[in-house]
């Protein structure tokens, strides 16, 4: 029997702080008012967010340097899925798990979705990996993947993202994630225009194998593992390609995949133009994919971000639902820490633009007023939502202080002992 905190704890920790969360709630629901807002349509929208777990997140990550591993860590997906409960139940804010195979596959798929069904989960996203060689892998991916020379380097890649669908289907998945390495080092090493071709080959190939309510979100990264080109480098080659697909085929945009000091908002408002924003890994980074956590470096981006997004939502209307998910690597912080902080972050940074006075900014667009425009969203991102946020939690039954309740509850002291270190558990340094 695994050790999981129980909803009774959960219940004790809060009361010790409810008085004071009830008290700062009032007097945050004030200050709303005069604004002409109220606190409980804002906590309401806080209580409908949900920001998916990368299933690799809960282990520790690495560098191409080395892995220094972390206390319990998960050793397979049951375990993994342990951990998000764990997040969820304190954050509720997390429902979803995005898996990655091979690292996350099992001989039963089924019992693997009715488990993480009784903790509330369910799976969003899966992820292919093309980007390294599984065990046992006839074929390398040493020189690309869906991009390879070699044809049948390129049907074994495709292969196993109609697996990845597959599995994901059983597991009532409705996305497919496809980030590849592809790409080179040198100039010349790779006919540009080819290699693209040869991608966009491979990618019908695996589009005529999703069911007809699936999506496929085709994520671009500046560069690394490849150097000099890397084939989906940007987001306007990431666009073409969705464009080629069809319209299952929506761009994903990693935070940490641009240049520094990229205007991704402005890539946000594009995509969400063009009908191709498919979705989110949530990270923050000072210079390139440093997978750190969300709004650890950059909160005010974060917001702007979810500016863009409320934007998108006001002009798209319903069917405006781009998938939101992390995609972190924790090094120096207890992986479960670092998620729940993340996730709430990313929900302050939505409820943050939610109270962004839209009408008056309006008024100053129109007005060439950029001093007030510019202030108006300050006054949003300014505002502390902290109160909303725990309230939040608190009526759903997570922690009023995520971290603190975690802590309290000595989880990872139970697993210590309940998990020894395994070799090879976790993936790869990159993510
Ligand atoms: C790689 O840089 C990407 O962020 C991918 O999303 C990757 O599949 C994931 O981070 C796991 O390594
Ligand atoms: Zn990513
Ligand atoms: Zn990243
Ligand atoms: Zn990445």
């Amino acid at each position: 029997m695994t050790h999981l905190i129980s909803d009774d704890f959960v219940g004790q920790q809060n009361a010790r702080s409810l008085a004071q969360l009830q008290a700062d709630y009032d007097a945050l629901a004030g200050v709303l008012q005069r604004r002409g807002r109220d606190i409980e349509t804002l906590t309401a929208q806080a209580a409908g967010f949900a920001v998916a777990l990368p299933s690799w997140g809960v282990g520790t990550g690495g560098t191409r340097f080395a892995r220094f591993p972390g206390i319990g860590e998960p050793r397979n997906v049951f375990e993994k899925i342990d951990d998000c409960a764990t997040i969820n139940q304190l954050t509720r804010a997390t429902p979803g798990v995005s898996l990655h195979f091979p690292w996350d596959r099992t001989t039963d798929p089924r019992a693997l979705k009715e488990i993480a069904n009784k903790h509330g989960l369910y799976f969003d996203s899966v992820n292919s990996n093309t980007f390294q060689n599984a065990a046992g892998q006839a074929l390398s991916y040493k020189y690309g993947s869906l991009t390879a020379q070699d044809p049948a380097v390129r049907a074994q890649a495709v292969a196993h993202n109609i697996d990845c669908v597959e599995l994901g289907n059983t597991l009532g998945s409705k996305g497919l994630t496809v980030w590849i390495g592809d790409g080179a080092n040198f100039p010349g090493q790779h006919n540009l225009r080819g290699a693209l071709e040869r991608y966009l080959e491979s990618m019908r190939a695996i589009y005529t194998a999703l069911p007809s309510d699936w999506l496929m979100y085709i994520e671009h990264k500046l560069f690394e593992p490849a150097f000099y080109a890397t084939t989906i480098a940007d987001w306007g080659t990431s666009f073409a390609c969705a464009t080629e697909l069809g319209p299952k085929a929506k761009c994903l945009v990693d935070l940490g995949h641009h240049a520094p000091n990229t205007n991704i908002e402005m890539i946000v408002a594009r995509l969400t133009q063009f009908g191709k924003l498919g979705g989110f890994h949530f990270n923050d980074s000072k210079y390139g994919d440093d997978d750190l956590d969300s709004g650890s470096i950059n909160p005010f981006q974060l917001f702007l971000i979810f500016n863009e997004l409320r934007d998108g939502a006001v002009r798209e209307g319903e069917n405006f639902k781009p998938a939101y998910m992390l995609d972190q690597s924790h090094n120096v912080t207890d992986p479960i820490e670092s998620l729940m902080s993340s996730a709430v972050e990313v929900q302050r940074a939505y409820i943050q633009a939610a109270l962004i006075d839209a009408e008056a900014l309006n008024h100053h667009q129109k007005n060439n007023d950029a001093l007030m425009a510019a202030q108006t969203l300050k006054q949003a991102f300014r505002t502390d939502v902290s109160p909303i946020l725990a309230m939040a939690r608190v009526r759903a039954g997570g922690a009023a202080d995520p971290v603190a309740c975690y802590r309290a509850s000595g989880y990872r002291d139970h697993k210590r002992e309940e998990r020894p270190p395994v070799a090879g558990a976790s993936g790869s340094g990159i993510v």
